[in-house]
């Protein structure tokens, strides 16, 4: 895997990183206790001080912590060091309410570039690559992440951010890019890009480090196709660090959590209790190696399993299944839980491109989805009834994988925004 695969760490057993994880908790909830007053209440609340915190299995006597206690805390109150010692801030993409922001030491961002640094190894780059970083970059994590991985693998880094797809273009072909780093929407809308412009033959990419949203195996399947390409999964959230929490190898069968900085629970988000490996729950993750903005027990919302068992490409860390959703990007359609993503296979599986939004409504007190998807360009030269046969196939598809009526509307190639950054797939007229 070449020189800057971290094989001592990557490859430790899991004995090894159990003790990491150990010693680093003891520390955390010590250093957290001791110097952050918003976390010693909480700790208080819950009757459990750090002597109670012998080992890892004593993790569920500490309280969980969610996104609106970060943003109680907004801006300093859950820092575990001096401001002095900080030298970054990250925030959130959110929109609305207050933002969530993280905070980093050189030693956190360092850290930071080690886990996007494997993402990028993980994915078979070293320094011959040429790294394009499509995320973008500023107060968002993706670039700057990436950025600095890229660096540590000694790739040329082309610092692009998102947008501007004629000079994204440009560039990808005049330097050669070997390594595209976006989200998979922007990705998808390169690929569409690229073949309406007839320079297939121009393009080097190898390789994609797509994340920041749920996409599908299914997607996957096509933006490897049309780009000619591996395409992995990177994942992360600003709360906890930015991309690289999480990556995939050449297995393309899971994420490889960074377990020498984080620690992962499952639990089921009804109950808070942990469920064992393999079952579905919310991902919770302690930030033992943080230095500036450590969390403990961190609800992310983000819904996958878990598995500890070794994987093929011999790395030790346990790794995270593809995310199926956010338990908050859920819909309840007429009592039925959907994520966008189902929606997503069952489109690409029946031949669709993945432009699509999903309008979701209730009308005369029951819940209505319409599926608003592009047609190919081919299907737009089709005649009505082929058309509206293709939507009654589609129906159907979706009937059989979710069990309720969704209305299907095949709509004009291009007619739905493409997006630089995470897709908007859902208005949901209900929350209006
Ligand atoms: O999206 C960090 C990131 C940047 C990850 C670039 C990967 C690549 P936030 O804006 O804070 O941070 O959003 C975090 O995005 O809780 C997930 O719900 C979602 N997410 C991130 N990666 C994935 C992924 C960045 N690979 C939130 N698959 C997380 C599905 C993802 N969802």
């Amino acid at each position: 895997m070449g020189k800057y695969f971290q094989e001592d760490i990557e490859t430790a057993s899991r004995e090894t990183i159990e003790q990491w994880q150990n010693d680093g908790l003891l520390d955390v909830v010590k250093r957290v206790y001791e110097n952050v007053p918003f976390y010693r209440k909480k700790m208080e609340a819950a009757g459990v001080t750090p002597d109670d915190i012998k080992s890892t299995a004593d993790i569920s006597k500490l309280p969980f912590l969610t996104k609106d206690d970060l943003r109680d805390a907004y801006p300093y109150d859950l820092l575990a060091l001096p401001l002095k010692d900080c030298v970054r801030i990250q925030s959130t993409s959110g929109t609305t309410g207050k933002r969530v922001v993280d905070f980093y030491t050189h030693g956190d961002i360092d850290k930071w570039g080690n886990g996007c640094a494997r993402a990028i190894v993980a994915a078979g780059g070293t320094d011959e690559d040429v790294c394009h970083v499509s995320y973008g970059y500023g107060l968002f994590t993706g670039g700057p992440g990436l950025n600095d991985g890229s660096h540590k693998v000694g790739c040329l880094t082309l610092p692009m951010s998102s947008g501007n797809t004629d000079r994204q273009l440009q560039f990808m072909t005049d330097l050669g890019s070997t390594i595209l780093c976006c989200t998979p929407s922007y990705a998808s809308y390169l690929a569409e890009s690229i073949h309406e412009r007839g320079i297939q033959d121009q393009i080097k990419l190898k390789a994609g480090i797509f994340g920041a949203e749920a996409w599908s195996e299914e997607m996957r399947h096509d933006i490897e196709e049309k780009l000619g390409i591996k395409a992995y999964d990177i994942y992360g959230l600003t709360e906890i660090e930015g991309p690289g929490v999480a990556f995939e190898c050449e297995a393309q069968d899971g994420m490889h959590i960074c377990e020498d900085y984080f620690l992962p629970e499952i639990v089921d988000p009804e109950t808070l209790e942990p469920v064992p490996d393999g079952e579905i729950g919310e991902l919770v993750f302690t930030s033992f190696a943080k230095e500036a903005f450590p969390l403990i027990r961190y609800r992310t919302k983000d819904i996958t399993y878990i598995t500890r068992e070794k994987c093929k490409c011999g790395r030790t860390h346990a790794r995270i299944h593809r995310l199926m959703g956010r338990s908050d990007d859920m819909m309840i359609i007429k009592g039925v839980n959907v994520y966008p993503s189902q929606i997503e296979e069952v489109l690409i599986k029946q031949g669709m491109p993945a432009n699509y939004q999903l309008i979701v409504d209730r009308v005369n007190n029951s819940d209505t989805m319409e599926v608003l998807v592009e047609m190919t360009p081919e299907m737009f030269s089709d005649t009505i009834g082929a058309i509206a046969d293709k939507e009654k196939e589609i129906i159907a598809a979706l009937k059989s994988m979710l069990g309720i009526y969704a209305k299907v509307k095949l709509v004009e190639p291009k007619s739905i925004t493409r997006s630089e950054g995470k897709a908007v797939r859902v208005i949901d007229k209900r929350k209006i």
